[in-house]
């Protein structure tokens, strides 16, 4: 049943706007594999996660959705975890670090990431990364994250280097995201994480999400 469906054809449904992280990881993922997908967009400001074909193939609503064959998928760590497992090393880059220890850095990198320093996300969202800067400051909680933030990644990204492990994992991929939510608003970051950023946003796979056209941003 699954090398057949191996073969069929993967469709990764990402927001319209461009501007998920969680569909970016799931992207960068599937790029760096060297996979061919579709991308099919769904306009969350117009609440299309809410129709029946959407929410029958993500079941919960949400983007980042993976399709493949008759198999569907959501929640982008579950999607990365899977597409390592079905286009393992070596006939695929691996996308998470081959060493135990290292490996469990990356997945609780992942986690945190997607789990933690929430007033960031909320005060300094994607869309001010590939639209418009945040034009007000950081709240003392926004602060407070943006703090928490940089003590982490400092220690994570070993000086001297601009990935967290020998080898690019899709923990680099995060990590950049979240520190580009500072860079792109002006907030202060150490060299060392700036760094790191923009050497992850050089990345071709990200480069391509990055430069992904974009149509009018609406909030929502
Ligand atoms: N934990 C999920 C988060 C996914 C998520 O929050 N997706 C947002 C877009 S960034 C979404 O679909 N929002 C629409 C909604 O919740 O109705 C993952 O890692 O995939």
């Amino acid at each position: 049943m699954e090398p057949l469906t191996l073969c069929e054809p993967l469709t990764l449904y990402l927001d319209g706007f461009w501007i998920s992280p969680y569909a970016f990881s799931v992207f960068v993922c599937l790029t760096e594999k060297g996979l061919s997908f579709e991308t099919r967009e769904v306009k969350l400001h117009e609440r299309a996660q809410d129709t029946p074909e959407l929410k029958t193939k993500s079941v919960t609503g949400r983007v980042p959705v993976l399709e493949q064959g008759a198999f569907r998928l959501s929640e982008s760590s579950a999607i990365v975890e899977y597409l390592e497992e079905a286009y393992p090393a070596p006939a695929h880059p691996a996308l998470l670090p081959s060493a135990r220890q290292d490996r469990a850095r990356a997945r609780q990198i992942m986690a945190w990431i997607r789990s933690d320093l929430m007033p960031i996300r909320e005060e300094r969202p994607t869309s001010t990364i590939f639209y418009e800067a945040a034009r007000t400051p950081l709240s003392a909680a926004g602060q407070a994250a943006a703090y928490k933030l940089i003590a982490a990644a400092s220690i994570f990204v070993p000086d001297g280097r601009t990935s967290l492990f020998d080898d690019f994992s899709i923990a680099d991929a995060d990590l950049a995201m979240m520190l580009q939510r500072l860079i792109a608003n002006g907030e202060e970051v150490p060299s060392k994480l700036r760094a790191f950023a923009e050497a992850q946003w050089r990345r071709p796979s990200v480069r391509a999400f990055v430069n992904h056209p974009r149509p009018s941003y609406v909030a929502y």
